[in-house]
């Protein structure tokens, strides 16, 4: 009997999880996932805004950069199917040498293309209040800026929004967190938000 006992003990010792802790196991596990899924979605949104606006700015600089050692007019925009500047900057958007300042890339008048950026996710936003930029050799604006930023907004993560403020003189400034809300403001203190 004693024997028998102990048998059983044995048994159900090294039978690894009972069910109550198989169940807590679980209930542990599930509580982590929610916690972690969240953080991590808002992870990878916050890595998508970073590149695009990282990319944003090279390409700005791209284009000043050879406005000024070019000596030639360089022109920043979506080109849509006629080669012409549009304002659907979630679109691909070009650099190209424009020769003539007529935001149309024209490669028989010998204007080239510098560099290209991809278009962004579908559902997210980047807005301009112009269809272009235009440097001129200088490495100044031809036909001035708009008033608002570069606006970077992905969908569902509006506080994760960040934007470039382009100056007249041609230097561009990334967004940053200013006052320390976990949400980007512009040079002159606005918060960016997609319209
Ligand atoms: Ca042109
Ligand atoms: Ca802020």
């Amino acid at each position: 009997m004693k024997n028998y006992l102990l048998q059983e003990y044995n048994v159900q010792k090294q039978s690894g999880f009972t069910l109550v802790e198989l169940m807590i196991t679980i209930a542990i596990a599930a509580i982590l996932m929610a916690i972690a899924l969240p953080n991590f979605s808002s992870f990878l949104v916050q890595t998508r805004v970073d590149n695009e606006i990282s990319q944003l700015q090279r390409l700005l600089l791209s284009a000043r950069n050879t406005a000024i050692n070019a000596e030639q007019n360089v022109t920043i925009c979506p080109l849509n199917s006629s080669n012409t500047c549009d304002d659907n900057w979630h679109n691909e958007i070009s650099v190209f040498i424009d020769i003539d300042r007529d935001k149309v890339y024209e490669p028989a008048a010998d204007e080239r293309i510098i560099i290209v950026k991809g278009a962004i996710d579908n559902n997210d936003k980047l807005q301009y209040g112009q269809d272009s930029i235009i440097y001129t050799p200088t490495g100044s604006i031809s036909g001035g800026v708009s008033a608002s930023p570069f606006m970077y907004c992905p969908k569902d993560y509006d506080d994760k929004s960040r934007g470039i403020t382009v100056s007249t003189s041609g230097r561009s400034y990334v967004s940053s967190d200013t006052d320390n809300d976990n949400i980007d403001e512009d040079r002159s203190g606005n918060e960016i938000t997609c319209s």
